[in-house]
């Protein structure tokens, strides 16, 4: 987009109706008016790791330089948030980072490696290792804070979504080292020392916490709180273990009014226990139908979700067929996002995603 394609800022804000000014133009698109459960003109559209690897566009300007560094790069930032906005149409940006960025910021020996994801130098199993986690401070992510400026400017009425990593989800980085099937250690540590746990998922939740304000300050309209791998915990223990210290962020966050999303993978069990935590939006994935999660996430929440992101390696008529089953789940909700119920796959067709963005908006337009 260009300065040329944005409608002229007026002089002075009296001179302006109110749909006129940018801001309100952004609290009335279709996404924040979903997330605020109000009548919207279409079903908005956005996709969880929509900015990455299945677009060309995103690995030409990523060659050659590593996942960190590009996330400290506001110019690269900048460039790859509006992307699939550019190309799919998407009703909202997810700004582009990683969950890892503000450990990275505080100083936590970390890499994200290609192919891999998250690796830890030192893993944290001993209360001694908590003396690595030091406070994140708003100058530490300064680059956050100047891309999220640029990124408003440039989207015009297109929301921003702000997000970081939930507590337990981070812990799991942290203890195991990397990514992991069973999350061995985290559990170990949450069963065996549960004093050093609790102090371990607090610190992490003022973290996030951090990260979360400086985005929201700068100018982001929703954030969302991934608990990718909370679907590896049983509902008491997530209810004893882990739901406290991610409903101290939702509150941390609560008084800025912007909308809150709560995401895991494989929740199905913990859908109202993520509701409680506080937020307005919760996340499903595709294992649930997504009337029975709004069942089990309760009233005056809006769902997203949830359509397998497998199901767009299928021919066109499929998809299509999926979706509807999505949109028809998602009938009598009055508040809906349509998403995957995880990342958009690498090895996706990025015309499959612009197709169903397309068919989204035609099938739900009012
Ligand atoms: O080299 C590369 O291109 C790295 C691949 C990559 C990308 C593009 C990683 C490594 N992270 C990202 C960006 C990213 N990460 C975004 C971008 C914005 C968008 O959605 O478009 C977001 C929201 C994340 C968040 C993230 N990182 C999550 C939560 C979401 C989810 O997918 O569950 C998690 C769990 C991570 C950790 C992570 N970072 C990267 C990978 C491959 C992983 C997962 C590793 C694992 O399986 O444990």
């Amino acid at each position: 987009m260009t300065a040329d394609d944005r409608t002229p800022v007026p002089t002075s804000p009296s001179d302006t109706p109110e749909a006129a000014r940018p801001g309100a133009a952004v609290a009335d698109s279709a996404f924040l008016r979903a997330c605020r459960r109000e009548p919207v003109p279409h079903t908005p559209v956005w996709f969880m790791r929509q900015a990455g690897r299945s677009l060309p566009e995103y690995r030409r300007v990523r060659e050659g330089i590593g996942m960190l560094d590009s996330c400290m790069r506001p110019d690269l930032v900048t460039e790859i948030t509006l992307q699939p906005v550019r190309r799919h149409k998407v009703d909202a940006a997810i700004y582009f980072s990683d969950i890892v960025v503000p450990l990275k910021a505080i100083g936590i020996d970390l890499d994200i490696k290609p192919g891999v994801g998250p690796v830890v130098d030192r893993p944290f199993r001993t209360r001694e290792d908590l003396k690595r986690l030091r406070p994140l401070e708003p100058d530490d992510v300064a680059y956050v804070t100047e891309a999220v400026g640029t990124l408003t400017d440039e989207l015009g009425a297109t929301p921003l979504i702000g997000f970081a990593g939930a507590p337990f989800t981070l812990a799991s980085y942290l203890v195991e080292g990397g990514p992991s099937r069973n999350h061995e250690h985290t559990k170990a540590m949450m069963y065996g020392a549960p004093d050093l746990w609790t102090e371990l998922l607090d610190r992490l939740a003022e973290i996030t916490t951090a990260f979360l304000k400086v985005q929201i300050e700068a100018g982001a309209s929703a954030v969302q709180l991934f608990d990718s791998w909370a679907g590896a915990l049983a509902a008491d223990d997530y209810r004893r273990s882990v739901l406290p210290a991610s409903t101290k962020v939702f509150d941390a966050v609560a008084d800025y009014g912007v909308p809150r999303i709560h995401f895991g993978v494989g929740t199905g069990e913990l859908l109202g226990l993520m509701s409680e935590a506080g937020a307005d939006v919760v996340g499903a994935d595709w294992r649930v139908p997504l009337d029975e999660a709004a069942r089990r996430i309760g009233p005056d929440k809006a769902v997203q979700g949830n359509l397998d992101p497998a199901v767009l390696f299928a021919p066109r008529p499929a998809v299509e067929a999926q979706a509807r089953r999505v949109l028809d789940a998602a009938r009598d909700l009055p508040g809906h996002i349509f998403n995957l119920g995880h990342g958009v796959l690498p090895d996706t067709d990025p015309d499959a995603l612009t197709r169903l963005v397309e068919f989204v908006h035609e099938q739900t337009a009012r």
